[in-house]
């Protein structure tokens, strides 16, 4: 398989974790810390941020669209990256720009396979290609019991398809990002039961720590190599 990174000059913010747990709220303040240190920011989220990406995230979350079998819905998020990477995530690295994105690929291995049972191997080829080896440089999970990440969004609504699979499907996806955070040198678990204020120190902290000399980096330079990812299993 291949994997890239550190071979454009941005880097690639990743957050991740269950409902709930504020990975909205902390890209949206991480973003702003950083243009507040004159570092040229993109924003963005997945499923979306393309025009397909938009389309397909409709019919996932859609509580009452048409049936999805596990295989079509790991195609359609895979489709709906494959956009994503290509229309916005590598044009911004190229351009030397910090991509903080509200989930990627881990996502895929966290819900389709820990919570749905694909296998991982299938999802890392499949993964791969819609990626054209794209890794980030950092992955936060923002780590908090399902329960508590489902209670703060408990006034918000209705919940959409894939929230309505349950406390064990969520477990089970929750288990599967500690356990790939455990994995990848890259992946950084955050405790995310505290305040808003307190998740996002926490956040600041292993960002400075973990991107230490990509702050002052002379625009247009390659991302230092990062440690090869260990092999899927
Ligand atoms: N999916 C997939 O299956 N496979 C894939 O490969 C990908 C995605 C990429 C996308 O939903 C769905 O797609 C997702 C997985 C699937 N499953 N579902 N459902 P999404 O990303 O749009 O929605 P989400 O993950 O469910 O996000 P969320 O519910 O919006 O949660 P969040 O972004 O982690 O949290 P938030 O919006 O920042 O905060 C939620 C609420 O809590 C809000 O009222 C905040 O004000 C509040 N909040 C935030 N932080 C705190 C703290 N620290 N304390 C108290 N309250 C807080």
């Amino acid at each position: 398989m291949t994997a890239e990174r550190g071979a454009t000059p941005g880097r690639f913010l990743v957050l991740e974790g269950v409902e709930g747990a504020g990975k909205s709220t902390q890209a949206r303040r991480l973003a702003e810390w950083l243009r507040g240190r004159g570092l040229p920011v993109v924003e963005t989220r997945e499923p979306g941020g393309t025009g397909v990406g938009e389309r397909i995230r409709e019919l996932l979350l859609h509580e009452r669209g048409p049936q999805i079998g596990a295989p079509t819905e790991l195609l359609l998020v895979l489709a709906a990256r494959a956009a994503f990477v290509r229309e916005i995530v590598k044009p911004a690295l190229e351009q030397g720009a910090w991509v903080v994105s509200d989930r990627f690929a881990p996502s895929t291995f966290a819900y389709q396979g820990f919570g749905r049972g694909i296998s991982r191997d299938r999802i890392a080829v499949l993964n791969d290609y819609a990626t054209d080896g794209l890794l980030p440089d950092l992955c936060l999970v923002l780590d908090l019991p399902v329960e508590d990440g489902l209670a703060r969004k408990s006034g918000g609504g209705p919940h959409d398809r894939i929230e309505s699979e349950g406390l064990d499907f969520l477990r089970r996806v929750r288990r599967g990002y500690l356990t790939m955070a455990g994995e990848d040198a890259q992946a950084v678990v955050v405790p995310a039961g505290g305040l808003p204020e307190e998740v996002e120190r926490l956040v600041r902290r292993e960002v400075s720590d973990r991107m230490a000399g990509a702050w002052n980096a002379p625009s247009g330079q390659p991302r230092p190599s990062a440690k090869p990812r260990r092999e899927e299993k």
